[in-house]
């Protein structure tokens, strides 16, 4: 029996949704649009299963193909990354991260990071996550003149907390990360580094940012962002005696079974991501995310840190009006077809749930095929919304504008 015939209530409001996607603008950050492959295999029997353990040992019969489709994912993995061992067990990004603590660290231990505030995630130390109720963190600083990460903030509170991590990668950073500057540092204070790249996972493999191997000891990341598979985490690392830790953090350290229709889906987006095609879609993130950036510039906003390099930025509003708010601006872009997530600026004054910016990214649309010269249209559409935000009947003219423009870009098939 099909979904519809017998959920008509979850198959329509299913249909609802791709017509959304279809119609607006996607622009946040961390979000993309997979393809019909991956989507595909993410809807099979293998939900079917349990398969806890890896392949070759576990805890149930019947799991040869299991291992096969797991053994298959990680070894893309390895090619992709350039590394010796892979987990594709982890659920999401955020358990990717806990199975790599456990398998750094000790409970109490220090580590240092960036805080969420300026950029980092909630699982690299926010005091409500196990990242804080289980370790120590200490946060280095962004530059408070060039808004960019300072390097010697984070030798200084390396040396000052020992820390047994060293974590940089971040939710809301625009410019490249320095690796081996970072690996300098955690070795003059003999700490691990880990990179986690979930959101740059897509540039890196694609060519478009530096690649976190050979420097980062462990790499964490998700899996549907840039990367542009389904919803999961993935860890990597070169070191023997790390990786078995690390298969120990994530099971039965943290999670049970995995999920194997979504590792069969990490398979398949990973192979996506090592043909050739795939470094043309990285380099036009980047691009599209530059042509994005000079539009809303010449329209009269700030960005963080002056620009961007890689698929964000984050759009200072008040240069363009002091009154507007993060909060604000999401809505009237909702209203107006197109979807980001207000965001702190850089010592922003404004409350998390007000801000003073929004976060804007550049995969989503890429991959349904937008250029530079559609990303200017796109600024003009996004500084149109957010003036028009008293507006409603400019919002929805707009609205209409925003879904006729998208119809001309068809989602993944
Ligand atoms: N919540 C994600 C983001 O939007 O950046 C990070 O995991």
């Amino acid at each position: 029996m099909t979904l519809k015939d017998s959920d008509t209530k979850i198959a329509e409001l299913i249909d609802a949704e791709a017509r959304r996607q279809e119609s607006t603008l996607e622009l946040i950050a961390s979000e993309n649009h997979v393809s019909k492959a991956v989507m595909e295999a993410a809807g099979t029997c293998l939900t079917n299963k349990y398969a806890e353990g890896y392949p070759g040992a576990r805890y149930y019969g019947g799991c040869g193909y299991y291992d096969e489709i797991e053994n298959l994912a990680i070894d893309r993995a390895k090619r992709l990354f350039g590394c010796q061992f892979a987990n594709v067990q982890p659920h999401s990004g955020a358990n990717a991260n806990l199975a790599a603590m456990m398998a750094m660290m000790k409970p109490g231990d220090p580590f240092i990071s960036i805080n969420l505030a300026s950029g980092g995630h909630l699982s690299h130390g926010m005091k409500l996550n196990a990242s804080a109720i289980f370790y120590r963190p200490s946060h280095y600083q962004l530059d408070d003149k060039t808004e960019t990460l300072d390097y010697d903030s984070v030798l200084a509170v390396a040396k000052e907390t020992k820390p047994k991590a060293i974590l940089c990668g971040y939710s809301a950073y625009p410019r490249v990360i320095d690796f081996a500057k970072f690996r300098a540092i955690a070795d003059e204070v003999g700490a691990l580094l880990m990179a986690d790249v979930a959101h740059i996972a897509g540039l890196c493999v694609g060519g478009a940012h530096p690649q976190p191997f050979p420097h980062a000891h462990v790499v964490t990341t998700t899996t549907h962002k840039t990367l542009r598979g389904p919803r999961g985490g993935l860890i990597m690392t070169d070191s023997e005696e790390l990786a078995k830790l690390i298969n120990r953090s994530v099971f039965p350290g943290s999670q049970g079974g995995p999920l194997m229709h979504i590792i069969a889906a990490k398979a398949v987006a990973f192979g996506e991501a090592l043909k050739p095609e795939f470094k043309t879609y990285a380099a036009q993130i980047v691009r599209n995310a530059r042509a994005l950036a000079e539009g809303l510039m010449a329209a009269g906003y700030r960005l963080q840190s002056g620009g961007t390099d890689n698929h964000l930025m984050l759009v200072d509003l008040r240069a363009k009006n002091e009154a507007f708010t993060g909060a604000d601006a999401e809505k009237a872009l909702e209203a107006a077809g197109m979807i980001c997530n207000k965001n702190a600026i850089h010592n922003d004054p404004r409350p998390p749930k007000l801000t003073s910016g929004v976060r804007l990214g550049t995969p989503a649309l890429t991959t349904r095929g937008l250029k530079e010269a559609d990303m200017k249209q796109v600024a003009v559409f996004i500084d149109r919304g957010i003036c028009a935000k008293d507006d409603p009947a400019e919002l929805a003219r707009i609205r209409s504008e925003v879904a006729a423009f998208a119809g001309k870009f068809p989602m993944p098939h």
